[in-house]
């Protein structure tokens, strides 16, 4: 098989931890008999700054056609990061209707999580975050500006079908994982969005006898991830609830820097995007010591979902015995002296 990925490395630490991967992907595909070609697009801040435009009127014709697409990080100390967001990111969620995004963390043996007591394998959960509408929406506007009546709406939008599909995707997940779904809301607060949510969450829930579901307002849920994360196992939230509580995921499982997704097109109609959970990190830029697991961890998730699923655990497998083993090269964010390439060549020693 043979598959083209676009590659969009965008921001910072972005073209850093794109590119150190790329021969891995490479040795990857040479083991597993399949090949990739994979075209850079140097779309991002700097040719916002050139040009006005973070990527060009017709960037989303230029990658329909690919088969996926890994992209790095989006953000620039120089440029408000609604701009940035708004330039790159979130019209190719939306334009691709990658409605489902799934960001697990998990506790690797060898990392030590800043929680007390917690240690490799402990926790072990994924987060399916909507990821087209809600409070990402992009409805509501500005008005009055620079009189006492200034003004500014920001609404959220949940549709049916929208959260139909991550509620089936997360009970699905449940059902083949430990068989335990945690819904997130705010519901108490949020008596029109969250309410409606609640209601689907029941109705879907009739279909899934083997789940057991769980629900918890954002606020105790935040709380509960660090006070007893061990019982969480799939978790289902709204656009910003997900995107917030999946930092936390990451830091307690050790580093931003370990964090994956995926951004999945659930038709198949259009290009699934994969991207560590991480952004632009600009106080590390140009160091050479960017973590690029979280990347290589996305890349698992871009090759499990084109069908290269012993490619994908190749990947996965490789990362957790580098984390377990003593010595081996580590980035400062996971408390070692070892550069970017140093983490990726001892990677693909492992394949
Ligand atoms: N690696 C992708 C990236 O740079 N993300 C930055 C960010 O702020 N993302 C917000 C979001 O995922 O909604």
């Amino acid at each position: 098989m043979a598959y083209e990925l676009a590659t969009i490395p965008g921001d910072g630490i972005g073209p850093e931890v794109v590119d150190a991967v790329q021969p891995l992907f490479e040795d990857v595909s040479a083991s597993f008999d399949f090949s990739f070609e994979s075209t850079r697009y140097d779309w991002g801040t700097e040719r916002y700054l050139e040009t006005g435009s973070m990527m060009p009127d017709n960037a989303l014709d230029t990658l329909r056609g690919y088969d996926a697409i890994l992209l790095g990080a989006v953000g620039h100390p120089d440029v408000p990061d609604h701009v940035t967001l708004h330039g790159l990111l979130l019209p190719i969620r939306k334009g691709f209707d990658q409605g489902i995004c799934k960001r697990p963390s998990v506790l690797f043996d060898g990392i030590e999580s800043p929680l007390a007591g917690y240690t490799g394998g402990d926790i072990d959960f994924v987060v399916y975050r909507e990821n087209t509408e809600g409070e990402y929406s992009d409805l509501g506007g500005r008005e009055h500006s620079g009189f006492d009546n200034e003004i500014a709406v920001q609404s959220a939008a949940f549709t049916r079908e929208g959260t139909e599909r991550i509620l089936r995707a997360a009970f699905d997940a449940a059902s083949r994982r430990d068989g335990m779904l945690t819904s997130i809301t705010k519901s108490n607060a949020q008596a029109y969005s969250m309410v409606f949510w609640d209601e689907i969450v029941e109705e879907i829930a009739v279909d899934y006898p083997d789940v057991k579901v769980e629900r918890l307002l954002v606020d105790a849920a935040s709380m509960d991830l660090i006070r007893r994360p061990e019982d969480f196992d799939v978790i289902v939230a709204s656009n910003l609830f997900g995107d917030i509580l999946t930092d936390i995921g990451a830091i307690i499982t050790g580093s931003m820097g370990l964090a994956p997704s995926a951004n999945i097109n659930p038709s198949g109609d259009y290009p699934s995007m994969f991207e560590p959970v991480h952004g632009s990190a600009p106080d590390i830029v140009d160091q050479g010591i960017a973590n690029p697991l979280g990347t290589v961890l996305s890349g698992s998730m871009l090759f499990d979902h084109l069908g290269e699923n012993d490619a994908a655990a190749a990947l996965w497998n490789a990362v957790t015995e580098q984390l377990s083993t003593p010595g081996a090269p580590r980035t400062p964010d996971l408390g070692g002296g070892s550069t970017t390439a140093n983490v990726v060549d001892d990677l693909r020693q492992r394949i």
